[in-house]
């Protein structure tokens, strides 16, 4: 069946069903929303012609708003909790509907028994029943909860599984048994799911797939408008819980100097202490509100948490300049609280690296805040520049449901790479030598899998310099890690291609495989398919990266990828 791009939302906040705190913030958003995702269907429907999209029969479970997960969430949407993971949902249950897709959305165990026919009281029995969906998105909590209660159909349809899993999850961290081995267990990790099945909310390593949410978009008018009532002397601060303000009072004593202080920080029915007497506290805004304070505001000020959150692209949207503190040393779960036990060695370099990174100046400000008078230098230089509300395309509505089209479409986990037909000799090599020789291009005539997504012509690989990780080395060259590139490059003759002089060559279990070691002249390939990484680094390894165009301002999808 076909999937038809769906105007009218009233459906969908029927199916998100009501009571918990969550779904009545999500549903207020999805609502509030409607205009903006109705427009950008349109626009898509235009940009995608008479493109056949197949209609897809999908389960939403939101595991982490399920009682049996102890939902810790909803009681704290309205005391300054994060909201984060609410926006996100929300957006995804937006996107599958506005596609067209067939949709069911549970939030509690007994509901996710009997949409997948599980009989009450039979959760554990070694049954296999034919899943009436194709996709089920969920969380790390659904996903135990699946594999609880779904007996052996779990492992037959875990390809059709999507984990919408904030910070990430690579490769050395799902694959249980190297993980078991090499100390990279944790509690969420080892499903040995196939790395891109994780989606996050920022695109922070390609071993995973980019998920993202949306933040409201201005029109032309809006946006002059918007420029023409800043108040150039006032800032916001990042932090709707007033433990985000302890210890903050030097930064905000420099501040009061330059501009008027706001905040929206919950509170019962004191001003909190944390928040000294001159700031000017709404108390948490509902949504809404937030933004019409981000429109007058000038300022938003970070003091490095909430990690990686919507908030401060909401506010460079709404024209505000972000400032926030570099990290240095980067915080990672191998030295802060926060990201410990979580399945990712990411560093993070600053409170919010995609907007360090993807966005920067004149928008973002990156400091370092134990040096005050970078700091106050800042503070009096965004006081004099303008700048216009910015939103990267990726987190438009029509940028998501591009994404996630693209996704649906394209992405089979499910399909297992065939074995070779009888007599068949390996295929003819697929590389030319571009006049660079650590660069290697696919060339448009090779013999590629028909259908292959990314296709494969998108290839460009490169040897990384030793210590660096395919993600950087990659970016160096303008480029973007496409992991699923990895099996063309597993090879001695990509090696030989790409002249690296091997003395020998061996395959193993090593995330950081194929690679090159300069002492001995040692030729690594990757052994486990699982395994294939664009996140790591080792002084040891020159790695071999296999790298793609993208589209600007979508990272996710290639130049060809639509
Ligand atoms: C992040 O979660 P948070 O909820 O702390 O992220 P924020 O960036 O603060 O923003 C979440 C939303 O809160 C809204 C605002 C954002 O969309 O419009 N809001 C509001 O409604 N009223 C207000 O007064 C102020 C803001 C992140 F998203 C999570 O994934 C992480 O778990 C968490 C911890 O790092 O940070």
């Amino acid at each position: 069946v076909q999937a038809v791009f769906r105007s009218n939302l009233s459906h969908l906040l029927e199916l998100m069903g009501s009571g918990k705190e969550s779904l009545i913030f999500m549903k207020k958003r999805t609502k509030r929303l409607t205009a903006q995702w109705t427009l950008a269907a349109q626009r898509l429907a235009r940009k995608l012609g008479s493109i056949w999209r197949d209609q897809k029969q999908i389960l939403v479970h939101i595991g982490f708003l399920t009682e049996e997960s102890g939902d810790v969430f909803s009681p704290r949407v309205l005391k300054g909790g994060p909201l984060g993971e609410m926006v996100q949902w929300a957006d995804i249950l937006a996107t599958l509907y506005v596609l067209g897709h067939g949709l069911r959305i549970t939030v509690s165990l007994k509901e996710l028994q009997s949409n997948l026919g599980v009989p009450p009281g039979r959760g554990n029995c070694p049954l296999t029943m034919p899943l009436p969906f194709d996709l089920i998105y969920t969380d790390y909590h659904g996903l135990q909860q699946m594999k609880q209660h779904m007996g052996l159909s779990f492992k037959k349809y875990r390809c059709r599984i999507r984990v919408i899993d904030t910070f990430g999850t690579e490769p050395a961290y799902n694959h249980e048994e190297y993980a078991t081995l090499h100390g990279y267990r944790t509690n969420w990790g080892y499903w040995n799911l196939n790395p891109k099945q994780f989606m996050t909310m920022f695109p922070h390593t390609p071993d995973n797939s980019f998920m993202g949410f949306v933040s409201e978009e201005l029109n032309e008018t809006e946006k002059q408008l918007i420029k023409g009532s800043k108040a150039s002397n006032m800032a916001v601060v990042y932090g709707k819980e007033a433990s985000i303000w302890k210890g903050k009072e030097k930064f905000l004593g420099i501040l009061n100097k330059y501009m008027e202080i706001h905040g929206t920080v919950y509170y019962e029915s004191q001003r909190p202490p944390e928040v000294p007497a001159f700031v000017k506290n709404h108390g948490l805004l509902p949504q809404p509100e937030f933004q019409q304070l981000l429109r007058k505001a000038k300022l938003f000020i970070g003091f490095g948490f909430p990690y990686e959150g919507p908030a401060p692209l909401e506010a460079i949207a709404n024209g505000c300049v972000f400032l926030q503190s570099r990290f240095s040393p980067p915080h990672s779960s191998l030295n802060h609280e926060f990201f410990r036990g979580k399945p990712t060695s990411r560093e993070v370099f600053s409170q919010h690296p995609y907007a360090e990174n993807f966005i920067g100046k004149p928008h973002v400000w990156t400091v370092d805040y134990n040096n005050s008078e970078e700091f106050e230098a800042a503070i009096k230089a965004i006081m004099r520049t303008q700048v216009d509300p910015y939103l990267p395309y990726e987190y438009t509505c029509e940028g998501m449901l591009e994404r996630i089209h693209a996704y649906i479409q394209h992405q089979d986990f499910c399909a297992a790479p065939g074995p070779a037909p009888p007599g068949a000799r390996a295929p003819l090599s697929p590389f030319v030598l571009a006049p660079n020789a650590t660069h290697l291009e696919w060339t448009q005539n090779a013999s590629s899998a028909p259908g292959a997504w990314p296709p494969a012509h998108s290839l460009r690989a490169w040897l990384a310099t030793a210590g660096r990780a395919c993600t950087d080395a990659c970016l160096d060259h303008g480029l973007v890690c496409e992991p699923s590139f990895f099996p063309f490059l597993n090879s001695q003759d990509a090696f030989q291609k790409l002249q690296v002089p091997c003395d020998s060559t061996e395959s193993e279990m090593n995330h950081l495989y194929p690679a090159f070691a300069q002492p001995g002249r040692e030729c690594f390939l990757q052994k486990e398919p699982l395994l294939f990484s664009c996140a790591g680094s080792s002084t040891k390894y020159h790695r071999l990266c296999p790298c793609r165009d993208f589209r600007k301002g979508q990272v996710a999808l290639c130049q060809d990828c639509l």
